[in-house]
């Protein structure tokens, strides 16, 4: 056999091998909620979708109920491409990506339909192009609803109640600075440590949306639910930069494609879950405590001074608030 021959024979038994290679891809994909959680289901979702997208050869296999770790360690896997996808609320990536502190300020999205106006836009867009240089590609953003306080002992009926209690708080600094301001001690843990550290007393309370306050048990243990609403902090659905660059573009296009679609199916699922999940724990005996928002809000400007502090942040929040 001539070289040219031989060379274009194994250019050829190259490139079908990596066809082949690109052609069966399973993707996994971190999450800490159980199954059903809106948050899994939108994930297991997109996949269907993507395997459609692809005739089956793209699937996604969603690993929940914190089978890869916390949060926190799962992120750090993603970046290394241990994990090809994760959906993780944005607060854990605080410290990572800065440009996503910004979407967790207490009482800066004044309704859902502001929240879902911020993140389909540009500004939303931008914040998902600033993971790329710390080896994550954003994909789409999922609801969370709005966060509120629940605590074991004594109930928070006022600002000055928080005063001195122990509150866990997700691993960011941003979110400790603002149990800070409220006058609280705050205690960074993953959320698979919060429901022994509440019946235990590590914590007096915590905060989070329906939902987690539900599925967690958390309501089990701690049956006083404040209704501060401080952060319609959204979930941030990533996929590894190593995994992503192994795609084709046609591929990648899907992948973006799928996740679009399931953030309206996430959306619905939300909407319907907030319900159940607030029925389930009134019915289980939840004291659900209705207060002056407003008192509380105005506690946070401390929060703003710190982490709203170059030209650039203090921009990006003014186009915030100019959303209507
Ligand atoms: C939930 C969120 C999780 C996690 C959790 C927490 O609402 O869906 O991703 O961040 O809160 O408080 O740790």
């Amino acid at each position: 056999m001539k070289l040219t021959k031989m060379l274009g024979l194994a250019l050829g038994l190259a490139l079908a091998a990596t066809t082949a290679h690109a052609q069966q891809v399973t993707l996994r994909s971190a999450d800490i909620h159980p199954d059903g959680y809106p948050t899994v289901e939108a994930v297991k979702y997109m996949g269907e979708l993507l395997s459609k997208s692809t005739n089956g050869r793209i699937k996604i296999q969603v690993m929940n109920n914190s089978v890869l770790g916390s949060e926190k360690d799962t992120i750090e896997q993603t970046r290394f491409g241990v994990i090809d996808m994760n959906r993780v609320n944005a607060a854990p990536f605080n410290n990572l990506v800065p440009q996503t502190t910004v979407l967790g300020l207490p009482f800066l999205f004044r309704s859902t339909e502001h929240m879902h106006k911020v993140v389909d836009g540009p500004i939303g867009e931008e914040i998902l192009k600033a993971f790329e240089p710390h080896g994550l590609v954003g994909l789409a953003y999922y609801d969370s609803g709005a966060r509120s306080f629940y605590t074991t002992k004594k109930p928070i009926q006022k600002l000055a109640d928080l005063k001195g209690m122990k509150i866990r708080v997700q691993q960011s600094d941003l979110w400790i600075a603002m149990m800070q301001a409220f006058g609280a001690n705050p205690t960074p843990m993953p959320m698979g440590e919060v429901y022994s550290s509440l019946e235990t007393g590590v914590v007096d309370g915590a905060e989070n949306n329906w939902p987690s306050y539900e599925s967690a048990r958390h309501y089990e243990v701690a049956k006083n639910y404040t209704l501060t609403q401080h952060s319609l902090n959204p979930e941030i659905l990533v996929m590894s930069k190593l995994s992503w660059d192994k795609l084709s573009p046609e591929d990648q296009k899907a992948v973006r494609q799928a996740a679009k679609e399931s953030t309206t199916k996430m959306r619905e699922l939300w909407a319907a879950r907030e319900k159940s999940s607030e029925a389930k724990v009134r019915a289980g005996g939840s004291n659900v405590i209705e207060v002056n928002k407003e008192e509380f809000a105005a506690a946070m400007k401390p929060v703003y001074d710190k982490f709203v502090t170059d030209p650039k942040q203090k921009a990006l929040l003014e186009q915030i608030q100019a959303v209507k």
